[in-house]
């Protein structure tokens, strides 16, 4: 799906803004709110969650249906086009009505859906959308929700309530920008693009699906504006000549134009290439070093809402630690941060909202929660269906990203659990059809607790994952405050993963620290244990060839549901929610001006 933009022949009406806003009483749409003006609305900022912008805690730990309202019109200039609303993303079901009449709906959280407005909207006279979202999250949904009673140390019992199983708040409403835009009837519907480098050159291949009759036009223009490439007909290949490759912390886009009609559309675009090769990950052929994060879209008090200023200050503090790249756990992240990482050069590991699927141990912080068989046909998840959907709709948005590097499948899932090979085989395969560009695929693993010692053959990543990725706390969940114990224990680990010859990033690793508590002996929750902590694990993460890559859980600090482990949030945070660094940003800022992008192991001979 191609991302909104003004062109010479798109309008692009941004309804970002105030919009009208109630929570629903559990009768709303018997009681037909989408035919007229809510009945008590309150103002409500567009793209934002809504959870953190009303006090208390029933507003804050709302489950079900919220309703959005906003008065929309279009000059009647815009008769003769064709009009799409496009919703970037509503937490976690959508129903849309225009006029109160029922347009679309949506079921996912972080990704985007559109339906065509055409012949729908009066032009020139007002026009009374309604968008209704529902929060509630079960064994149906990406993420996972948790019944009542269980979750997090044990959960809320209450049937009113969500249990995320998983450890992030559950931030709802509308998170991402609402558009309209225009294009002419004959229209450009999507466009995907591949590059297979020829020494100095590459070849561009395109494939445009355009809807109508026209004529398809194809221009590639460099960073100065000057043409590199021109095609006819709806796909085709195209030579660039002495090709300016897109590499991680240099960006090259070339911009490519495309008419089709009276239709037109400017995709950005970087080219390279990606592989893994043995114990190595190759991006333009050579074997690079992931340095980075996993993050959350989480600020004060947006929530999930998209954060413009926080995306250009968070890419400028990653970089100024030294960063390469960031998973987006656990979910899509904003089309806005995805385009800001293609131009900034920064490296991606794309990942579905498959977080939580796991009942023996859920979303990494599940103590004492639910205990069961995940993938039980009659007892477990139900997720596979809509599982499919979110990789189908994740890779349809982002397929053309020079700066996403491998998709990730799931977060923690009970990969060892019987029946998680047949689960995520098919997905496995599905991404990989889906990927015009073939890019590796993975999904991230949790520290097995049951069973510490366990053969990584256990796991079914070993068969499905390109490049394993795992989650370790050794010195933290395993091994708290004894390093020198959790040092044994991930050297032991990391023997047995040895012989699979396949790369392996640490996705997360963390402890959590309160900014200001500090100490001379490091004990928990001080900023020096948190450094001993990294040290220790970097030193031995430096002795393995195969491990091509540190993610240190996480960016910042964030929201979680409450619970006793959880002070204000999860504080792992090399920064806190506000940007403050802690000691540790210091620290890895020191270690990655020393690392290199490429070729810190196995370099090619
Ligand atoms: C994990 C999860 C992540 C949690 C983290 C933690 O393994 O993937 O969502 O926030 O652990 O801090 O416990």
């Amino acid at each position: 799906m191609l991302y909104p933009i003004s062109t010479p022949s798109r309008l692009l009406v941004d309804l970002s803004g105030m919009w009208d806003f109630q929570l629903d009483n559990g009768h709303g749409f018997e009681e037909g709110w989408y035919t007229a003006p809510l009945p008590h609305p309150i103002p409500m900022p567009v793209p934002a969650s809504y959870n953190d912008l009303q006090e208390g805690e029933e507003f804050r730990e709302h489950k079900g249906w919220v309703f959005y309202q906003k008065k929309i019109s279009l000059p009647p200039f815009v008769q003769g086009q064709r009009v799409v609303l496009r919703c970037d993303a509503v937490t976690h079901r959508a129903r849309v009505y225009l006029n109160g009449r029922w347009l679309c709906e949506h079921k996912g959280g972080f990704l985007p859906f559109e339906a065509e407005l055409t012949d729908r909207l009066l032009p020139g006279q007002e026009n009374l959308l309604t968008i209704a979202a529902d929060n509630t999250i079960d064994y149906t949904t990406l993420p996972v929700g948790g019944k009542p009673g269980t979750g997090l140390l044990g959960g809320s019992g209450s049937q009113t309530r969500n249990n995320p199983n998983f450890d992030y708040f559950n931030y709802s409403g509308i998170i991402r920008p609402v558009r309209l835009y225009t294009t002419p009837t004959d229209y450009i519907r999507d466009i995907t693009l591949t590059a297979r480098l020829e020494g100095e050159d590459a070849q561009l291949c395109y494939e445009i699906d355009a809807s109508g009759k026209g004529e398809c036009r194809v221009e590639v223009l460099d960073e100065e504006g000057r043409r590199a490439a021109e095609g006819w007909g709806l796909s085709g290949r195209l030579r660039l000549e002495k090709v300016h490759l897109w590499q991680p912390g240099k960006a090259y886009l070339y911009q490519v134009r495309v008419t089709f009609g009276q239709d037109e559309y400017t995709l950005p675009y970087g080219v390279r290439t990606v592989q893994v090769e043995g114990t190595r990950f190759l991006i333009n052929g050579r074997p690079f070093y992931f340095k980075g994060y996993g993050r959350h879209e989480d600020t004060f008090p947006a929530g999930r809402g998209l954060n413009l200023p926080m995306n250009v200050k968070d890419m400028a503090l990653m970089k100024w630690q030294g960063a390469n790249s960031f998973r987006t756990s656990h979910y899509p992240y904003s089309e806005e941060m995805m385009r800001l990482c293609d131009r900034e050069g920064f490296v991606v590991i794309d990942e579905t909202p498959a977080v939580g699927l796991n009942l023996r141990f859920g979303g990494g912080a599940d103590f004492g929660g639910q205990q069961g068989r995940t993938f039980d046909p009659e007892t477990g998840i139900q997720t596979q269906a809509h599982h499919r959907q979110v990789l189908e709709e994740m890779i349809g948005r982002d397929k053309n990203y020079a700066c996403v590097v491998m998709w990730s499948i799931a977060n923690e899932p009970d990969s060892s659990g019987e029946g998680a090979y047949e689960y995520f085989a098919p997905l496995f395969r599905l991404a990989r059809r889906l990927d015009p560009q073939r890019r590796p695929c993975t999904l991230v693993s949790v520290q097995p607790f049951d069973d510490p010692d366990a053969e990584p053959t256990a796991d079914c990543t070993c068969r499905l994952s390109d490049v394993i990725c795992l989650n370790r706390y050794y010195g933290w969940y395993r091994g708290s405050s004894d390093l020198k114990e959790a040092e044994q224990m991930l050297r032991r680990e990391l023997d047995r993963w040895k012989s699979l010859g396949k790369p392996l990033i640490f996705t997360e690793y963390g402890a959590d620290t309160v900014l200001g508590l500090r100490d001379t002996t490091p004990t928990l929750y001080t900023e020096e244990y948190q450094v001993e902590y990294y040290r220790m694990n970097n030193r031995v993460f430096d002795q393995y060839d195969f491990v091509v890559g540190e993610q240190a859980w996480n960016f910042a600090d964030f929201a979680t549901s409450p619970n006793l482990l959880r002070v204000q949030g999860n504080r792992k945070g090399l920064f806190t929610r506000d940007r403050r660094p802690k000691l540790a940003a210091h620290y890895f800022r020191h270690r990655w001006a020393r690392i290199p992008d490429f070729n810190y192991k196995n370099p090619l001979p």
